[in-house]
């Protein structure tokens, strides 16, 4: 039908997974959205999606599944640590959109996934945007998808650099370390962009939201919305001038790879048991423990190739 690569999302959808969104659904033929738990509460990351698809005008075209709404260990614990501090309580910018038209598609998100590989082998691409757990549950549940997949992009972890939710973790590993450790070591080709990339490539300062507003198009407005809370958020903790595009970045990587203009194969793991580290992701950048490179670590990302492919997101929603 399209020529278009054809990929599967797994979000756990607020704030930057929306443009995130955008941005697949630009570039890629999305075959449907997972949502796993992450940054809200659960159903509103649904509602998020379901949303954030009818603003690109794909509504009813893209299915929405629920996945997994916890980590994997924390089953009879408390809830996860979800952020509506960084993103609002909406998860959305504090926006409150009206309800959006389309449902969630009946079933659950591993089954999707698992079904969508078979029927398509080395066809489906995973961009995983969120903690681990769908995409850690489908290979425990059916290994036979691993030689399937001809990649997975994940944003997660820091590549020896400072974390977001704790000093020492990324937030999507933090959550779900377990998870993520079960997918850096499937065998699954994997790009991982980490929190650092972010920080150093995906800031939108106070000029470039300006010059995305020019823009005058729906997608623009709906830029400025999501991002009310962050902005914020991230001048007064995190000491940046700008929003943070961890997820989009993602995206764009995976839709247009010559962005990234330097990364290596290095071998990468994560912490589960640390007392100050659970959620650290460990990259041998040295290659001092001698075991498998398992993971290409992107390290370094053209920013006006990235903004462009934002700034032709926003004006092609209308
Ligand atoms: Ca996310």
């Amino acid at each position: 039908m399209s020529e278009k690569k054809r990929v599967i999302i797994d979000t756990d959808t607020a704030g930057d997974d929306t443009i995130a969104i955008l941005t697949a659904l630009h570039y890629f033929q999305v075959e449907g959205i997972m949502i796993t738990g992450g940054n809200v509460q659960f159903d509103q990351q649904v509602e998020n999606a379901l949303y954030t698809v009818q603003v690109a005008g794909h509504s009813g075209k893209v299915p929405v599944y629920k996945g997994y709404e916890g980590p994997l260990m924390g089953l009879g614990h408390k809830e996860h640590r979800t952020v509506e501090d960084v993103h609002g309580k909406d998860g959305m910018g504090d926006s409150f959109f009206e309800k959006a038209i389309q449902s969630p598609a009946t079933g659950h998100a591993v089954d999707f996934l698992i079904d969508t590989v078979h029927n398509n082998p080395g066809e489906i691409h995973l961009l995983a945007i969120a903690p681990l757990t769908n995409i850690a549950m489908a290979i425990k549940k059916d290994p036979t998808i691993i030689p399937l997949i001809p990649h997975l992009y994940i944003m997660g972890g820091t590549n020896n650099a400072l974390g977001n939710i704790t000093p020492t973790a990324e937030y999507n590993f933090y959550v779900d370390p377990e998870a993520a450790k079960i997918v850096l070591h499937s065998g699954i080709p994997i790009t991982m962009v980490g929190w650092e990339m972010c920080t150093q490539y995906s800031i939108m300062d106070d000029n470039d939201h300006a010059e995305i507003e020019q823009l005058g198009t729906k997608g623009a407005k709906f830029f400025k919305d999501v991002n009310k809370v962050v902005m914020r958020f991230n001048k007064t903790v995190h000491r940046l001038n700008g929003t943070t595009h961890p997820d989009t970045l993602l995206a764009a990587v995976a839709a247009d790879e010559s962005i990234m203009t330097n990364s290596h194969l290095y071998h990468v793991d994560v912490e589960t048991v640390g007392e100050l580290t659970r959620g650290y992701s460990l990259v041998d950048i040295n290659n001092r423990l001698e075991r498998t490179r398992n993971v290409r670590v992107c390290e370094a990302i053209d920013r006006d190739a990235f903004k462009g492919m934002l700034v032709d997101v926003l004006k092609s929603i209308n």
